[in-house]
């Protein structure tokens, strides 16, 4: 991996406070604390980052404005448990095997492997709620504490009348208060969490608090409010080729949901179902309003305190023919990402720069001075938060099952599926991918010089756990039940 631009000239804020031990490492009381902030599914159409402007999300576009907003962040898998298990774990999905919702990424990933769990070796109180990994496969003991899912009530259902199933995406408003969803519990619980943290003023052990957003992933049923904030009839569609999947090698085209977007846009849901979505982002990001203002309420609190905020993957709402994650395109791929770094992220700054999420571990560790264990993967870019404009020579990587990786450098998306077949787009005049480069001789250097970046581990997967094929057989009697 190449190198990014190491910070020499950066030396963190509780460094120069008189606080260092004999050996030289800052006290535990002495670290900022991490507020760590992840939403299910939320793609790149947030305010912010202007792809589609009818999206209402004022409490993640102010956060934007507090720090750096990286415009061009990815994820490192199209969906959620490969997502979060390489990015908690620090080792992508061609390391350990984990590419599917179907493996337990706990089989491969020791506590002491995980984020939580060396912030908690360094001295964190560590603490989580809602959903961090995934909800199949949480392990709570990485934890020192964690709200208890059971805690958080059941998500409210629509009338029956209103309800709309299509395959996963589900919508339909709901006549109940923010107060009687888990979301509202969840923040509540992450305020008493930052309220007890200011309490213990300065000198408190540092805090790594983990806050799980279910929504705006599906079924998106949310209070009516957020539905009404939406109206149908001022709903745009995104831009749509009809020729799209024409020049797309058989494994892109096999993870198109075609059927399920012809039953959608057939029987005249489509604009239904991106007022769904929209409704569910709007919601969250309501949610995300209280818990950010809570810490506005603690100045000292909110000094010490870093906030990283992530998306796990994105979604298509129609684009290239499909409804939903499970792709290596931009909409799948691309993902809203801020940090906010008291003392070092300047105010209102955007970040061009590709940005790939593994880089969050050792981001992290380097900021609350932490030692980087072995196995983390990734770059630490605390040069790019102090100098966002700085160039580096870094692409970001997606993954998609075994050997199949999207590469995103510059303009560039390449693709690369594990039978050799390819697609290339050029972002600069053609943002939605509507026009595959990858046969076109012109390209043959470009893309040698993107395939360099494919990584070298592409180890088989993990078995389908027994918990996922029991989650499949719940599902299939549910549908039975209909
Ligand atoms: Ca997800």
């Amino acid at each position: 991996m190449t190198p990014s631009i190491r910070t020499l000239a950066y030396t963190p804020l509780f460094l120069l406070a008189p606080a260092l031990c004999a050996q030289g490492a800052p006290k535990p009381e002495k670290r900022p604390n991490v507020l760590f902030v992840i939403v299910d599914d939320l793609n790149h159409w947030i305010g912010a980052l202007g792809r589609n402007t009818q999206t209402k999300t004022p409490a993640i576009d102010a956060l934007a404005k507090r720090g750096v907003l990286f415009q061009n962040a990815y994820c490192p898998a199209p969906l959620c448990n490969p997502s979060r298990a390489a990015i908690f774990s620090g080792m992508r999905p061609g390391t350990t095997g984990v590419y599917e919702n179907s493996h337990d990424w706990r089989e491969v990933v020791s506590k002491e492997k995980t984020l939580p769990g060396v912030f908690a070796q360094a001295g964190y109180r560590t603490v989580g709620v809602g959903k961090t990994y995934d909800y199949k496969y949480e392990r709570h003991a990485d934890y020192e504490a964690y709200a208890e899912r059971k805690t958080l009530g059941r998500w409210p259902v629509p009338k029956a009348e209103e309800m709309k199933t299509f395959g996963e995406p589900q919508w339909g408003p709901v006549d109940c208060k923010d107060e009687d969803t888990p979301e509202y519990k969840m923040v509540n619980y992450a305020i008493g969490e930052l309220g007890a943290q200011a309490k213990k003023g300065a000198g408190a052990q540092p805090l790594f608090l983990a806050v799980g957003l279910f929504r705006p992933h599906a079924p998106w049923f949310v209070p009516r409010k957020y539905y009404d904030m939406h109206p149908r009839e001022n709903i745009e569609l995104p831009p749509f080729s009809e020729n799209d999947l024409d020049d797309l090698p058989p494994p892109a085209r096999r993870l198109v949901g075609e059927k399920v977007f012809k039953n959608i846009s057939e029987s005249g849901q489509w604009k239904a179902a991106i007022q769904g979505y929209l409704a569910a982002v709007s919601y969250a990001d309501a949610q995300l309003k209280r818990l950010f203002d809570e810490l506005e309420k603690h100045p000292k609190l909110k000094e010490n305190t870093i906030i990283v905020f992530w998306g796990d993957n994105g979604w298509h709402l129609g684009e290239k023919h499909h409804f939903g994650k499970y792709t290596l395109w931009e909409e799948a791929t691309r993902i809203p990402h801020i940090w906010v770094v008291p003392g070092l992220s300047k105010e209102n700054t955007v970040c061009a720069q590709t940005m790939d999420l593994m880089d969050i571990y050792p981001t992290l560790l380097e900021l609350c001075g932490i030692a980087r264990p072995a196995h983390v993967q990734g770059d630490s870019i605390v040069g790019l938060l102090k100098n966002p404009s700085a160039v580096q020579d870094k692409a970001a990587i997606s993954t998609y099952r075994q050997n199949n990786h999207s590469i995103r450098k510059g303009p560039w998306r390449y693709t690369r599926y594990a039978n050799g077949s390819q697609e290339l787009y050029n972002h600069d005049d053609d943002p939605y991918e509507w026009k595959n480069l990858a046969a076109d001789p012109a390209h043959e250097k470009t893309i040698a010089e993107l395939a360099a970046w494919l990584p070298k581990d592409n180890v088989p997967a993990q078995p389908v756990s027994q918990i996922f094929k029991d989650h499949l057989a719940r599902q299939k009697a549910a549908a039975g039940k209909k």
